[in-house]
């Protein structure tokens, strides 16, 4: 007889990312996942603010909730751990149906260690601090301190074990590994132990990754040299507290990542973060890392889905980690679903009282909440079976465009957005129009027009739409969309041949089972598919007919 729960072996198969092909898809308790997520504010890791977190977690149809774990509440003494307030957050998840990401708050919390207990960071002999070319002395932890990483890794390490011994049922099904990991203020640590190690040749493990000559990190990335110096390093010490925990239980880890703009990247983003420029060298650095994951707080349409784009690989599944909770970053979960992407989880989700405008809203209300509810609501019930077909079959994603370029003084989108006003536009509406090839079939998604008729589409106001297309086979399609009309066409392949639309059924998944409602006919489809702000989900069959 086992002495306690912890001692029972598990019967529930642990969660596991799957990849094949470059497609990938997340499995929790053995069946296809998708993460409708959200995350909470900062301190809201302690029992007391639970109160407060599930209720918008329940008004959103969230089935997982992002929380920090903070290594000074489970060591707050040297080797003394307690693990009560995990105790309450998984019963506490458990009885409200949701699966937990917990968040390792540790060496690294947005580049300081402020979640580190008092003992680790006011012992800078110890656990010594990011010092710059000028001498100056960050609050940032370096990669380099073998005692920060062994007093890390040994906390970590109890972390898992925990879990491994009071949660058989996985109610946690993935461990974020530090948070936005990363240094402000210095491209590296220029610390004399920093400056010998960057004196050695780099890893010929990374440069034959690289496919780049061996040499010093001077000589072989010059300009480059202290950033990819610093990433390698945090990279690699993130890695090995990921490695020591998996071998204690083995879940699915990601690190996330405070984002450069893409598109104008500066220097004053957070160096030696899994930032887009070093993505290749961090996937070398840290093989036990599952999923790079961006937070994602640029508004704009451009810059928005370029870091989606940058971020879904072949080698990286698409989890967007923190998304502002704002209504215009709604409409990416589209643009998630399309790039393959097995979650999304907007940040600041409870109402513990704090808001981080303007990364998000001002405030967590009803009607800031319901943008993002919505999307839970229509993608709750098929998340089994999206996650299930979009591991098997092209899927297609469509946010709406920004009504017109962004204005420069939108802080973290400067200059990014190409997008042109309307009146620039080739033909009226093109601007809301967007296409995509299909196969056989192209797809047209238009934002903004009545559902009768053929008037051009002016935008929704605010920006609002999204679609998201399965191909189920060449003439069968999967579509969903909030406030967008989506139309198919012949492609170039079925030129000279008649076309029409066979047969589109609106039903909804019971598990991966598709369930018949009715027909759309007549009005519904002959002016193209329009979608509203009530969910609908359609399965399309298109056809060819000659004399
Ligand atoms: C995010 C969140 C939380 C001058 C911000 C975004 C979360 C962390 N950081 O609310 O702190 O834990 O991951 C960084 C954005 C930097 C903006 C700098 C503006």
């Amino acid at each position: 007889q086992a002495q306690s729960s912890g001692l029972q072996a598990s019967t529930t198969p642990l969660p596991v990312i799957v990849t094949k092909q470059g497609k990938h898809q997340f499995q929790v308790d053995g069946k296809p996942f998708l993460m409708l997520g959200a995350q909470t504010n900062n301190s809201a890791n302690y029992p007391a603010a639970l109160p407060d977190v599930w209720p918008v977690v329940e008004k959103m149809h969230a089935n997982t909730l992002g929380i920090p774990v903070a290594w000074e509440q489970i060591e707050p003494e040297e080797g003394r751990f307690d693990f009560s307030y995990l105790d309450t957050l998984i019963a506490e998840a458990k009885a409200h149906d949701v699966k937990v990401v917990l968040l390792w708050f540790a060496t690294w919390k947005n580049n300081a260690p402020h979640y580190a207990p008092a003992w680790v960071k006011l012992d800078n002999q110890r656990f010594p601090r990011v010092v710059t070319k000028e001498g100056k002395l960050l609050n940032s932890l370096s990669p380099h301190g073998k005692a920060t990483l062994e007093a890390d890794k040994k906390a970590f390490v109890q972390l898992m074990t925990y879990l491994r011994d009071n949660d058989p049922s996985h109610q946690v099904i993935m461990v974020q590994v530090q948070n936005e990991v990363g240094t402000y203020g210095s491209k590296r640590d220029f610390s004399e132990l920093a400056n010998e190690i960057f004196e050695q040749p780099v890893p010929v493990e990374l440069t034959q990754a690289l496919g780049v000559n061996n040499g010093s990190w001077q000589t072989v990335f010059g300009n480059d040299a202290d950033e990819y110096f610093h990433a390698w390093h945090i990279g690699r010490y993130v890695d090995e507290i990921a490695a020591a925990g998996q071998a204690i239980k083995d879940l699915p880890m990601n690190v996330n990542v405070a984002l450069r703009n893409p598109f104008n990247p500066g220097d004053g983003y957070s160096m030696g973060g899994p930032t887009d420029n070093v993505i290749d060298l961090w996937k070398v650095a840290a093989p036990h890392i599952d999923m790079i994951s961006p937070d994602i707080y640029f508004r704009d349409h451009e810059t928005a889905t370029k870091v989606l784009e940058l971020y879904a690989r072949d080698d990286n599944p698409l989890f967007v980690a923190e998304i502002g909770n704002d209504q215009p970053y709604a409409r990416y979960f589209f643009s998630m679903l399309g790039e393959q992407g097995i979650g999304f989880a907007p940040f600041g989700m409870d109402y513990t009282d704090y808001a981080n405008f303007p990364l998000g809203a001002k405030s967590v209300t009803d009607e800031v909440i319901a943008p993002f509810a919505d999307n839970y609501a229509l993608f709750g019930p098929m998340a089994e079976a999206w996650a299930a077909l979009s591991f098997t079959h092209p899927v297609w994603g469509f946010a709406e465009p920004d009504a017109k370029a962004m204005s420069g003084d939108v802080w973290n989108a400067k200059g990014t957005s190409q997008a042109e006003p309307d009146t620039e536009a080739p033909a009226p509406g093109e601007h809301f129009t967007q296409r995509a090839d299909l196969g056989l079939w192209n797809a047209e998604v238009t934002y903004g027009r009545e559902m009768f008729w053929i008037n051009p589409p002016t935008g929704n106001t605010p920006a609002s739409g999204g679609a998201a297309i399965v191909r189920l086979s060449d003439n069968e399609f999967l579509i969903t969309a909030f406030r967008a009309r989506v139309t198919l066409t012949p492609s170039d392949e079925l030129a000279g041949q008649h076309s029409m639309i066979e047969r589109v059924e609106e039903g909804h998944f019971d598990g991966q089972q598709w369930v018949f409602e009715r027909v759309w006919n007549g009005d519904q489809t002959d002016w193209g598919l329009n979608f509203t702000s009530r969910p609908h989900v359609l399965k399309v069959r298109m056809a060819t007919y000659s004399r």
